[in-house]
């Protein structure tokens, strides 16, 4: 068993805990979290920490946003799940108020992110053997390379990371991968007939943030449109105010055909995701043909809400912007030899280490936690750097100086 050393006994406890009967899925930086609040975290010795993960860009409210919070806690005295065997009074509001919200006729609610992936896929499928005629057993989707649309066989199916896909298979078709950000590629790939979708993050997350240029998306969508094909945006991630605009694909005015969102729909509270799309789409789902047991559960429905309501009025799209501007900026005026590429939408943010030895990325984030930040790399040689989007500009000021002092452990 690892013997976790220089920690207190509390973190020591919690960790060996987990060594002992928790799977080895995850390789966690070694501290043990106790309290959130905002855009900072506590661990068990009391020591605070700004969160630049998010819980993967989960919390863009915050940790235990108040609104939140008491949204939650008064469903959950009420009313938490009734099954869709019956109608609720929570379920229909809900449905409402974010089709309303996005400009969709109807909405599937879930529960994870990669359930909603799942739903957007049999969904796409339905209705390109119902309605575009394509033949059956025959359609294809496609998606992209670098691409993390979440874990289940189906999804890792299109993965190229061999992490996510080996000795997992045999594997689920139907799926071609190209290059992403290539439109070349995309529209030498529609030019296949039994093509239904192009599933698409309109920036690639754990690829390290990886943008797209300039029109990537818009002519996307153009393609689709011309070959017709749906146009999948996974907004999981870069949705929901992270990247600056309520979703990814209005920096370039583009509107999915489905869209899928999940994570920060609930603020953190609970797992939370929907696909939305119009009813040509949405009318090839018949009783009995796709559901789940806690989809759309009345506690879901009034925490999704609130949260939505918050993005708003709290204006969280627009801070993401401006301090994402600053955050980049400041970041720049460090002038580091160890950062080599900056890059990132709004409060959806990356830098990538410069000559980055094996375990330089881990290495910063250990000194950053010594810091008082956490972060933790999506590969060896980059790091994400997602804050919840409440986060003001002192705020910002203090954390780049906590990236900057720290950055000295890579001399
Ligand atoms: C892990 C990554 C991020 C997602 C996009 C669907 C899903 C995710 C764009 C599935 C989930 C999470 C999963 C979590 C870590 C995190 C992650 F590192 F795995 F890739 F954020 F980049 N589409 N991403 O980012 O949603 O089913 O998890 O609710 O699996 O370690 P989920």
């Amino acid at each position: 068993m690892q013997t976790i050393i220089s920690m207190s006994e509390k973190t020591n406890h919690h960790i060996l805990l987990e060594e002992q009967y928790g799977a080895h899925n995850y390789h966690p930086i070694p501290v043990v979290l106790s309290r959130g609040k905002g855009v900072y975290v506590w661990d068990v010795d009391g020591n605070r920490y700004y969160d630049f993960l998010s819980g993967y860009s989960a919390l863009n409210q915050g940790h235990c946003h108040s609104k939140i919070l008491a949204a939650f806690l008064e469903q959950a005295q009420k009313l938490t799940l009734t099954s869709r065997a019956f109608y609720n009074d929570m379920l229909g509001e809900f449905e409402q108020f974010i089709t309303n919200y996005f400009g969709y006729d109807k909405v599937i609610p879930m529960n994870t992110g990669v359930e909603a992936v799942e739903t957007a896929i049999k969904l796409c499928r339905k209705w390109a053997y119902e309605i575009k005629g394509i033949s059956k057993e025959k359609a294809k989707i496609i998606v992209c390379e670098g691409n993390f649309h979440g874990r289940t066989t189906t999804v890792i199916s299109f993965s190229n990371d061999p992490d996510s896909r080996n000795n997992f298979g045999p594997f689920t078709p139907g799926f071609e991968i190209i290059p992403y950000n290539d439109i070349a590629a995309l529209e030498k790939a529609l030019s296949d007939k039994n093509v239904a979708g192009f599933l698409t993050e309109p920036i690639q997350g754990e690829a390290g943030v990886v943008v797209p240029e300039d029109g990537y998306l818009s002519k996307a969508k153009q393609l689709c449109e011309v070959y017709n094909v749906l146009f999948i945006a996974d907004e999981i991630q870069t949705g929901l105010a992270r990247s600056g605009k309520m979703l990814a694909c209005d920096h370039e005015k583009v509107r999915p055909d489905i869209l899928i969102l999940g994570k920060a729909l609930s603020g953190g509270m609970m797992p939370v995701s929907a696909v939305l799309a119009d009813n040509e789409i949405m009318m090839t789902l018949h009783p009995g043909e796709h559901g789940s047991t806690y989809g759309g559960n009345p506690l879901a429905c009034k925490t999704a809400m609130v949260a939505l309501q918050v993005l708003k009025d709290e204006k969280l799209a627009e801070n993401a912007e401006t301090m994402g501007q600053l955050f980049r900026n400041e970041l720049n005026q460090l002038h580091s030899d160890h950062i080599g590429i900056i890059r990132g939408k709004g409060l959806l943010n990356a830098i990538v280490i410069a000559h980055a030895s094996k375990n330089a990325a881990w290495d910063l984030c250990l000194q950053l936690k010594e810091n008082g930040l956490l972060a933790k790399p999506t590969h060896e040689d980059r790091i994400r750097l997602t804050p919840p989007l409440i986060i003001n500009k002192d705020q910002i000021m203090e954390s780049v100086n906590i990236i900057g002092k720290s950055l000295s452990c890579l001399d």
